[in-house]
């Protein structure tokens, strides 16, 4: 359990300076190497690899898929994090690290500010291959780490990580919650013209880049940090509401240059929009039918 009084005194900078250690050395979560997986396992990861190759060219955005190359994640079998590191690495500046489980918000946070990806080390099984409870280290790897590739978005991430505390002493984890639910997860990017999947939870899932992109049911609308971090998300289902970035460089500035002391200020603790609202100032790209959250939604 952590002791919030250990929290280091922060700044009063619209991001911090570089993050202590939280608590006590041997409460990073990690751990010590990454597990081996049988056969079944790695077979598992390709079948899922597979199946996501069918439905992502075309649909993901460009530097996913240039990512997924680069870190030669399509070798077969589940990748050693080892190496994926050292690809990284030499890329971005990031590593990968193996976690048993989710871990708690402040050892995540700190993390991602240091530059570390922590990946979930089991695989589902054949039971749970179409939905799990927590993240695995297919969500994570294939979904994530391709993404950490890009330079940008990378500094979004350790930027994330940052606010992360900050939000945490507000007491608006939540409102922050919903900007990396509505980007990291689910984020759409503008590419050619049109909306392309960088989101880990879409990029992972076997139904949800089709629905995204081509559904006549969600809405699209540009992304707002402001108004995201108002809005409230449901995390089992798909989205009834998508947000979309004109680039990477468009969402680390929106983040960046928010005043988020002053955001957290004139926040209330619970969230002023539904998923499903579409409000004055929205710039929307599609104004959704959602008849599949009419019916009623998981099917
Ligand atoms: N732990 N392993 C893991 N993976 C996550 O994505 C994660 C987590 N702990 C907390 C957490 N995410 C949330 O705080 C953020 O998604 C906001
Ligand atoms: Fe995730």
């Amino acid at each position: 359990p952590f002791n919030f009084t250990r929290l280091p005194d922060l700044p009063d900078g619209i991001f911090t300076a570089p993050l202590q250690r939280p608590a006590r050395v041997g409460e990073d979560w990690l751990e010590p190497v990454q597990r081996t997986y049988t056969a079944e396992e790695h077979a598992i990861w390709d079948k899922l690899y597979a199946r996501q190759m069918d439905v992502l060219p075309g649909r993901a955005c460009s530097a996913f898929l240039k990512g997924l190359e680069r870190l030669d994640l399509g070798r077969g079998g589940v990748p050693d994090f080892a190496r994926l590191s050292d690809g990284l690495g030499a890329l971005t500046g990031w590593s990968v690290v193996p976690v048993p489980m989710l871990i708690p918000d402040h050892v995540f946070f700190w993390h991602l500010a240091n530059r570390r990806f922590p990946a979930g080390n089991f695989i589902r099984t054949r039971e749970t291959f179409d939905y799990i409870q927590e993240p695995d280290v297919f969500h994570d790897v294939f979904g994530h780490v391709p993404m950490l590739t890009d330079p940008t978005y990378a500094d979004y991430m350790q930027e994330y990580g940052r606010a992360g505390w900050k939000a945490m002493r507000h007491n608006r984890l939540k409102s922050l919650g919903a900007l990396y639910w509505y980007t990291v997860e689910f984020g759409l990017v503008i590419e050619d013209g049109a909306p392309r999947v960088y989101g880990a939870g879409i990029l992972s899932g076997p139904r949800e880049a089709v629905f995204a992109l081509e559904g006549q049911s969600p809405n699209r609308i540009m992304l707002n940090v402001d108004r995201v971090m108002r809005t409230d998300y449901v995390i089992d289902d798909l989205q009834p509401t998508y947000f979309v970035i004109e680039s990477f460089e468009d969402l680390y500035h929106q983040t960046v240059e928010r005043d988020f002391d002053r955001l957290y200020r004139g926040l209330g603790p619970g969230f002023t929009y539904a998923n499903t609202a579409v409000i004055d100032v929205d710039d929307v790209l599609q104004r959704g039918t959602l008849e599949y959250h009419l019916r009623g939604g998981r099917g």
